[in-house]
């Protein structure tokens, strides 16, 4: 397979951005690539690299895109939008759409801010927990990736994980110090922390299920414990729905587990593949915010017309009946069709819903501690058969491979034979 026109923009790329992109995963470092690929075009659940490769593609844009690129509805009214105006830093009907949907879909979301990441949705939920508690401490999850605010890079996944960094120089080691970590599923972890410290916590910050150390499903027990103790120690419950929300059901994870936060962050999907993050919860906490309240937070592109017009058209796309029934079939047949292709060869795979991780280490994989006995080498040549393969995999062993529903039996099938061509041989 010839990339020759991806090394090269790589080479031009950086002179102009560090390391030739803009966020880390994606050099692809961590499958060993000398250079990213380069995506010069994407049509349902189809990408092509600008040397013109096509490859059926399991990453999605790391989640937006579930409906796979150029979906009619969200094409068409994102066009009627380029037209009207596409940012006037001033409310439009649009930013109430796509509220609605949201209230409706998740309805311990009484009120919800729109913001443009995820990152700004778990930074400014957290500011929220801290002023409405007037406490100081934050619990979160090793390996729980939340976005690359000071307080959360601490023991951190995603690209954290994938380049083995020791979290971030200048985040300063007073902001750590107020994040208390845990390991992913520890409920007598957690049960201890809260007894001890737990008139300090401002709030817990969970991925309920993880998806940035690769996916990681919440043990029984984990959420609702967690929802007891900040109920008892009125600390505040804060899902980082960010990957899950609308992913492992309409409802997201709270819906799926039937645990309910106080706060809950979302980005991804509800952008439709344009830049978009939300916070949202409980009425008492949200009427916290500026202007209602004196918690500041605050958005030049916040509720921009074409993020809230491809957010709200995804969202009604997904509203429709049996859509959900049809992911969890798919992504249960790429699932089985994995499970088939890799024989008796130990690897683990982890699925919720629409996301899933083969991890090459034998299972249970529960946590970060497991997590990382996966064989990230065997899982790099793996990647790269793939690519050969046309197969478009997330380029890091602790990400999540997401399902779309663009995909074809055809698209299924190529991944099935790559992936039982590559155990045949190891
Ligand atoms: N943090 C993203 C995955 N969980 C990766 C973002 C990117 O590299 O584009």
């Amino acid at each position: 397979m010839n990339f020759e026109t991806s090394a090269r923009l790589f080479e031009e790329a950086l002179r102009y951005i560090p390391g030739g992109v803009n966020s880390p995963v994606r050099a692809m470092k961590g499958v060993g690539m000398p250079h990213p690929l380069f995506i010069a075009r994407a049509r349902g659940a189809h990408v092509w690299d600008a040397d013109g490769n096509e490859y059926v593609d399991f990453v999605s844009s790391w989640g937006p895109m579930i409906l796979g690129w150029g979906h009619p509805q969200v094409v068409q009214r994102l066009r009627a939008v380029l037209d009207d105006g596409t940012s006037f830093g001033a409310p439009t009907a649009l930013e109430i759409e796509l509220a609605r949907l949201i209230c409706e879909a998740v309805p311990s979301i009484e009120l919800v801010r729109m913001v443009n990441s995820g990152t700004e949705a778990t930074m400014s939920a957290v500011r929220v927990a801290r002023g409405a508690t007037g406490r100081e401490k934050i619990v979160k999850f090793v390996g729980c990736y939340h976005g690359h605010s000071d307080a959360f890079l601490a023991a951190a996944g995603s690209g954290v994980l994938t380049l083995s960094l020791p979290d971030s120089p200048g985040v300063t080691r007073g902001t750590t110090a107020d994040t208390l970590l845990l390991e992913y599923n520890d409920v007598a972890g957690l049960e201890a922390l809260f007894e001890e410290r737990g008139e300090e916590i401002a709030c817990l910050i969970v991925e309920p299920v993880a998806g940035n150390m690769g996916v990681v499903p919440p043990a029984p027990g984990f959420l609702e414990t967690a929802r007891r103790l900040c109920t008892e120690y009125d600390a505040v419950l804060v899902f980082d729905e960010v990957i899950t929300g609308f992913r492992v059901a309409w409802g997201g994870a709270q819906e799926r587990f039937g645990v309910i936060p106080d706060l809950t962050t979302l980005g991804k999907i509800i952008g439709g593949g344009l830049p978009v993050g939300a916070f949202g919860g409980r009425r008492e906490l949200m009427e916290t915010v500026a202007p209602l309240g004196s918690t500041y937070q605050a958005g030049t592109l916040a509720g921009n017309p074409l993020a809230m017009v491809a957010g709200a058209a995804t969202l009604g796309v997904l509203s429709e009946p049996g859509v959900y029934e049809g992911l969890e079939a798919l992504a249960a047949r790429v699932e089985s069709g994995l499970r088939a292709a890799v024989g008796e060869t130990a690897v683990t795979i982890n699925r919720v819903g629409g996301m899933l991780t083969m991890f090459f280490c034998e299972g249970p994989v529960a946590s970060w501690a497991d997590a990382k006995r996966a064989d990230t080498t065997a899982y790099a040549r793996y990647h790269r058969h793939m690519l050969e393969h046309g197969v478009y995999l997330a380029p890091s062993q602790y990400e999540a491979t997401m399902v779309s529903l663009a995909l074809t039996d055809d698209d299924l099938r190529r991944a099935q034979e790559a992936t039982a061509a590559f155990f045949a041989a190891a």
